[in-house]
């Protein structure tokens, strides 16, 4: 059962989504990664949030580029702790999902993450943190990742 949920904006984001759902399966967390878009496809959005509690998402990751309303609009209707991906926009490479994201007022949290590839790898290891709180088998596979990581670093160039 899936318990972190990718969503992002159009089929073009899933390039730059990829390293949130490999890092997660590298974790062996299950994922349920779907494109919808808060301007295109809102009743879709409204839809699936309606249900994914139910069915087993705890964390919500949001990947979306240029005037990217996704994570703000997702969070408005969840409780459930929302990850904001910016995606690197052809106009202005990224800045303005970025702000867009990040400049949530007051009120409705999204936890906003880099532009692009490694702010959706961060995103995935974020859901994962969360999620390793309560699950002492998964916290174990973090810190197995993360000295396999250390481990890769050379300590001479
Ligand atoms: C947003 O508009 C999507 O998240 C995407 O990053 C951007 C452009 O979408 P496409 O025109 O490439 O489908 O909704």
């Amino acid at each position: 059962m899936a318990r972190v949920a990718i969503l992002m904006g159009s089929p073009n984001d899933y390039d730059e989504m990829k390293p949130a759902e490999e890092v997660l399966a590298r974790l062996s967390v299950e994922t349920d990664v779907r494109v919808i878009s808060a301007h295109r496809t809102p009743e879709r959005l409204t839809r699936f949030l309606a249900g994914a509690e139910e069915a087993g998402i705890e964390v919500l990751i949001c990947g979306a580029g240029g005037a990217a309303h996704l994570a703000g609009v997702t969070a408005a209707h969840t409780l459930l702790p929302v990850l904001g991906v910016p995606m690197q926009s052809s106009s202005l490479s990224g800045l303005d999902s970025l702000l867009s994201t990040v400049q949530m007022p007051g009120g409705i949290p999204v936890a906003t993450f880099g532009i692009g590839r490694s702010g959706a790898k961060n995103a995935g290891l974020f859901a994962a943190a969360i999620l390793a709180r309560r699950d002492p088998t998964l916290l174990k596979r973090l810190e197995e990742y993360r000295a396999q990581e250390s481990a890769r670093v050379p300590e001479r160039p």
